[in-house]
């Protein structure tokens, strides 16, 4: 197979935490570029890598500059990531046209699977994952089949509840992907802690999700781990409330004939001004929650030797 490294470019940071098998955090950039608005994409960029660094482990926001895969930004380049106004969304489909067009891009998290696990790092976190929409027209998220095909453990808040869940967690079941609850039983529904919805196993430590990862990769299992855990009690919303505010979004989605890898964007803005930015405040509170708790796994599990990118 062909080598990829002159695709790829690694922060500082990121490539001396390679060499010395530092424990590392995969972050995606979708969120950054797509998912919120500006300024608090940057903020929310910032302290997630923040989070991470105050839990014992090395950030990694992995993007497309230039037609280059990142893996690891400098400050400078978060920042014009998250100025930039011209940014593609980047699913597993658009790494080629992206790098043969010297794009800038977000990566989503099946983007974000391919070119942090082509990279060797092993944990990543996100908010919410893509997964079944509810539209009647036929939409599931990339992200379900690269979680199916790719050994790391992600960490985030369960999907986004513009999703439908139980179709979401049947998918993930096909595709062979463990749920696991942190400290909760139940799957999250982004903005809740509630979807009435089992996880595969709950646990309450890092630890116990470190053994589980071993015991995943030791048996050679390619699938993804997803970690779930509600967004932080003071920040989750009403249940009813953010049900309409949703219902209401998906009428709008509909009215204005939103397609394709734009719905999920027109999506999480539409419920943020209908919420009056109350489900801003929860998106970003549990974006930092999952960036701690990443950090957490990553120092639990046993350290990697670095590794050369070979093939995606
Ligand atoms: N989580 C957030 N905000 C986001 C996303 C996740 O809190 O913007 C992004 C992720 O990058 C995810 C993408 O992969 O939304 C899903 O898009 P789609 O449904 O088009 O696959
Ligand atoms: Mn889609």
């Amino acid at each position: 197979m062909a080598h990829l490294s002159e695709d790829f470019a690694f922060s500082q940071e990121v490539a001396a935490a390679r060499q010395n098998a530092q424990p590392m955090v995969a972050l995606e950039s979708t969120v950054i570029t797509h998912g919120l608005p500006r300024p608090d994409n940057l903020t929310l960029a910032r302290d997630m890598e923040r989070e991470v660094h105050e839990n014992g482990a090395v950030p990694a926001t992995v993007a497309v500059l230039h037609g280059k895969i990142h893996i690891g930004l400098n400050a400078e380049e978060l920042e014009m990531l998250a100025l930039a106004t011209q940014t593609r969304k980047i699913s597993r489909r658009d790494f080629s046209i992206a790098l043969a067009g010297k794009e800038n891009g977000g990566t989503t998290v099946a983007g974000t699977l391919v070119a942090a696990s082509a990279a060797g790092l092993k944990v990543f976190a996100t908010g919410g994952i893509g997964g079944v929409h509810r539209h009647t027209h036929f939409d599931v998220s990339a992200d379900l089949p690269e979680l199916g095909r790719t050994p790391m453990v992600v960490v985030c808040a369960g999907a986004k509840a513009i999703l439908d869940l139980p179709n979401t967690l049947e998918v993930l079941e096909t595709q062979g992907v463990p749920v696991v609850g942190y400290q909760t039983e139940e799957f999250p529904a982004f903005y809740t802690a509630h979807s009435g919805l089992p996880v595969n196993t709950s646990v309450s430590t890092p630890e116990e999700i470190a053994q589980i990862a071993t015991a995943h990769w030791r048996m050679g299992m390619e699938s993804a781990i997803l970690v779930v855990q509600p967004p932080p009690a003071e920040a989750s919303l009403a249940p009813e409330l953010i049900e309409e505010v949703i219902q209401h979004a998906l009428k709008d989605a509909e009215a204005m004939n939103v397609h394709g890898s734009a719905v999920t964007p027109f999506m999480l803005s539409r419920v943020s001004e209908l919420s009056g930015g109350k489900s801003l405040q929860t998106n970003l509170a549990l974006l930092r929650n999952n960036a701690r708790l990443a950090a957490q796994i990553a120092c639990a599990l046993p350290s990697q030797p670095a590794h050369r990118i070979q093939s995606i």
